[in-house]
């Protein structure tokens, strides 16, 4: 498949406020499967797992990348493919909200085809730096958020003569979010997203090949709506006006759509969430449309980012057969 799947059937899903595209989906699976996946995750024997950073844990499921970038395969866990079928389901899922056609999937051309499968937990606090997941991705991923919310930062690049950028930080290119890849970014980012436990986050496109996806390391989190001015927006970052905010991403200057929270840390400035609309949730959405905003201290979370490595190394004990680990 030469070009990159469209999602017609998911329009009203696409955040608004942000480049194309990401897609939101609320209640993506039910709180038994969230509970079990829960429990599969933390039952992983020990080997499996893998500390980076501040002390987040990650597993990789489906193999890991070659020096070279190809991935070595290895076999999914049942509790990904069997109950709760969950890949396959995110597949299904994408391939019938996409325009590839009948033809494309009976032949094993998924608009994704999952191969692979990267757990990651969080303990309050603990984020991820603003990293690319890189070119030897399908250029789509999907994530799973798993028992708590957090804050998805969308970044952008900045070239480092720009004049004045509100203040550059060094971006990462690492798969796993923490070697500095030495290009400078906006340490504002260009907008925020709410991820709600049990939610899918599908990130496609231009938001995945040009722009920079991270979590702030904070333990709690406080979120408004866009165009609700707060004291501690409009104070830090200038007058936001309500009316130019609604005024659509296309349209909007980064301060206009995006926290006054430059310095990170642990502080619940308000950040601007620029899916506020489609959280199916109309408690959280009435306290996001309020100058005090919506507060959340952050549990444990984990997440699954669901992806296709392009190139799989080919002839070895397993088989890759329609996007599925087999043995051979
Ligand atoms: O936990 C998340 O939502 C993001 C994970 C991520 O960015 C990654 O694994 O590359």
């Amino acid at each position: 498949m030469a070009d990159l799947p469209r999602f017609p059937l998911l329009d009203k899903q696409r955040v608004p406020h942000l480049p194309p595209a990401g897609y939101y989906v609320a209640d993506f699976i039910t709180e038994e499967e969230e509970a079990l996946l829960l429990r599969k995750i933390d039952e992983t024997p020990q080997p499996k797992w893998k500390t980076v950073g501040t002390g987040r844990r990650l597993q990789y499921w489906g193999g890991t990348l070659s020096k070279k970038n190809v991935l070595v395969p290895e076999p999914m866990p049942d509790f990904l493919t069997a109950f709760p079928e969950i890949i396959q389901r995110i597949d299904a899922f994408l391939d019938i909200a996409s325009d590839v056609t009948d033809k494309d999937v009976q032949e094993g051309k998924h608009a994704l085809g999952i191969n692979q499968v990267l757990v990651n937990e969080y303990k309050p606090g603990q984020g991820i730096a603003p990293h690319e997941d890189g070119p030897a991705f399908r250029p789509l991923v999907a994530t799973l958020s798993l028992g708590s919310h957090t804050v998805l930062d969308l970044h952008h690049y900045v070239s480092p003569t720009t004049p004045s950028p509100p203040m550059v930080a060094t971006a990462s290119l690492d798969p796993e979010g923490e070697e500095g890849g030495g290009k400078a970014i906006a340490a504002v980012p260009l907008g925020h997203v709410l991820l709600l436990p049990r939610s899918l986050f599908v990130l496609s496109g231009n938001l995945y090949q040009s722009h920079l996806h991270g979590i702030a390391e904070r333990d709690k989190d406080t979120c408004v709506a866009p165009g609700v001015v707060t004291e501690a927006v409009a104070g830090a970052g200038g007058e936001v006006k309500a009316a130019e905010v609604d005024a659509g991403a296309e349209g909007l200057s980064v301060a206009e759509i995006t926290d006054a929270d430059a310095d990170g840390g642990g502080s619940a400035r308000p950040v601007v969430v620029a899916n506020a609309a489609l959280l199916a949730r109309p408690d959280i959405e009435s306290a996001l449309a309020n100058a005090e905003g919506w507060t959340r201290e952050r549990g444990t979370r984990a997440s699954l980012t669901f992806r296709r490595a392009e190139r799989v190394l080919k002839g070895g004990a397993f088989s890759m057969i329609g996007g599925r680990m087999q043995r051979a």
